[in-house]
C-alpha cells in the first residue's frame, strides 16, 4: 500500500463497501428476475455464483469496510430523492439499469482496491466484470427470446389503413387501438410516400412505447429501423427474410406472410418469428391478395406450426368465431376495426367473441 500524504484509506474502505452493496443489489435484481421473471436456470446460477464471490473476495476486510459504513449521512441518498434520474419504464430499463449498476460499481471496487494495496482482490473484481458483460450478453438473448416467443399472446391483432378509416388519420385511429387495450399494432400503408409513412412511424413508435404496445411495420425495413419498431412483416415476394434479418439484426421481430403450409415450414426454418396465415376469407383489404385460403390452412397451422401465427384476412365480428373455434389464438383485422364508427367499442365486442368461442 503506497498512501500519499492526505490519502484517506478510510474513505477508500467506504467506497469500497458501498460498492459492494451497490453491486450485490444490482445483482440481486437481476438474479431474480432470471429466475422468477425468465426462469433461466442458467443466468440465475451464473448470478447467484458472482454475487457470491463479490461479497466473499473482500470477507477478510469486513470489519474494516463495516466501520466506514456510515448510510445515514451519504449524501447520494438526498440527491437520489430529491430527482428520478432513476425511474424505470419497463423490463428492459430495468435489465439495462442493474447491469449498469453492477458493473459500475465492479470498476469502481477494482480502482479503489489497488489504492488500499489489495492487488489481488482487484484483479478479481475485474475478472467479475468482464464476466457480467458476458452473463449481459446472454440475458438480452435470453429476453429476446422471450420477447419474440410471446410476440403474438394477445387476441388481437390491428393493422393501420387510413383508406378505410371513415375519414380518421392513422394517428387517431391507432389511439384509439391503444385505449381499448390492443397489444400488437401493425402499420401498413401501400399507397403513402416514405416521408409521410415515416413522420407516422415516429409517432406511432411513441404512442406504442409509453403504452408498452407492439409495433410492427409493414413493407420499410428503413423505416422500421429508423423508429425503432419492435418488427417488420414482409411478404413472400418482399426480400429474403435471411437478407431481412442481415440488415435488422436479431433483436428485431419478423414477420412472414405465408399461405400454405409448405410457406409455414419455409418460414420457420429460415427464421421467422412469427407468421400470418391466410386470407382465411376473401378480402379486398389487400390490392395483391390470393384466393382465400380457408380454414384449412389454419387448422394445419394450430396443429402444426410450432412458432407464434396469426389468423388473418376477411375476418370480422360475424365470422371471428368460426376462426377462434378452429384454434386461432391471435386474430388480425383490418378493416373491421379501422372502419368501425366506434373503434373502442368494436374491439371489445370482438373481443367478448373471441373470449365465448
Ligand atoms: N394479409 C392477408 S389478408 C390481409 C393482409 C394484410 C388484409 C386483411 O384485411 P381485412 O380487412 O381484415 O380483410
Ligand atoms: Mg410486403
Amino acid at each position: 500500500m503506497s498512501l500519499e500524504r492526505g490519502d484517506n484509506m478510510d474513505k477508500i474502505y467506504r467506497i469500497i463497501d458501498a460498492n459492494i452493496n451497490r453491486v450485490s443489489e444490482g445483482l440481486r435484481v437481476l438474479e431474480d428476475l432470471a429466475r422468477f421473471y425468465y426462469e433461466e436456470s442458467l443466468v440465475t446460477e451464473e448470478i447467484k455464483k458472482m454475487r457470491h464471490r463479490v461479497r466473499k473476495t473482500v470477507s477478510s476486510l469486513s470489519s474494516e469496510l463495516l466501520g466506514q459504513r456510515d448510510a445515514a449521512n451519504d449524501l447520494g441518498f438526498d440527491i437520489s430523492q430529491k430527482n428520478n434520474m432513476d425511474n424505470k419504464t419497463n423490463i428492459k430499463e430495468l435489465i439495462a439499469g442493474n447491469f449498469k449498476r453492477v458493473q459500475e460499481g465492479l470498476r469502481v471496487i477494482e480502482e479503489n482496491l489497488k489504492i488500499a494495496g489489495k492487488y489481488e482482490f482487484s484483479k478479481v473484481y475485474e475478472m467479475c466484470r468482464y464476466d457480467s458483460y458476458t452473463i449481459e450478453k446472454m440475458y438480452y438473448a435470453k429476453f429476446n427470446t422471450t420477447i419474440k416467443k410471446n410476440v403474438l399472446n394477445t387476441d388481437l391483432y390491428c393493422l393501420t389503413a387510413e383508406e378505410y378509416s371513415g375519414g380518421r388519420n392513422n394517428i387517431e385511429v391507432v389511439s384509439e387501438m391503444i385505449a381499448a387495450g390492443v397489444e400488437v399494432i401493425q402499420y401498413r400503408e401501400k399507397d403513402k410516400k416514405a416521408l409521410y409513412k415515416y413522420e407516422e412511424c415516429k409517432k406511432i413508435r411513441e404512442l406504442t412505447k409509453q403504452a408498452g404496445v407492439t409495433f410492427i411495420v409493414n413493407d420499410d425495413i428503413d423505416i422500421a429501423l429508423l423508429v425503432k419498431a419492435d418488427g417488420i412483416h414482409i411478404g413472400q415476394e418482399d426480400l429474403p427474410i435471411e437478407k431481412v434479418r442481415e440488415l435488422v439484426g436479431e433483436e428485431m421481430i419478423i414477420g412472414l406472410s405465408t399461405h400454405s403450409p409448405m410457406q409455414a415450414q419455409d418460414a420457420i426454418e429460415r427464421g421467422a418469428d412469427y407468421i400470418g396465415v391466410g386470407p382465411i376469407f376473401k378480402t379486398f383489404t389487400k390490392k395483391d391478395v390470393c384466393d382465400p385460403v380457408g380454414l384449412e390452412y389454419l387448422e394445419y397451422a394450430v396443429k402444426s406450426v410450432n412458432i407464434p401465427f396469426v389468423a388473418i384476412g376477411g375476418i370480422k365480428e360475424h365470422n371471428v368465431a368460426e376462426v377462434a373455434k378452429r384454434g386461432a389464438k391471435c386474430i388480425a383485422m383490418v378493416t373491421e376495426i379501422v372502419g368501425a364508427k366506434d373503434i373502442r367499442q368494436k374491439i371489445e365486442d370482438v373481443r367478448e367473441v373471441i373470449k365465448c368461442s
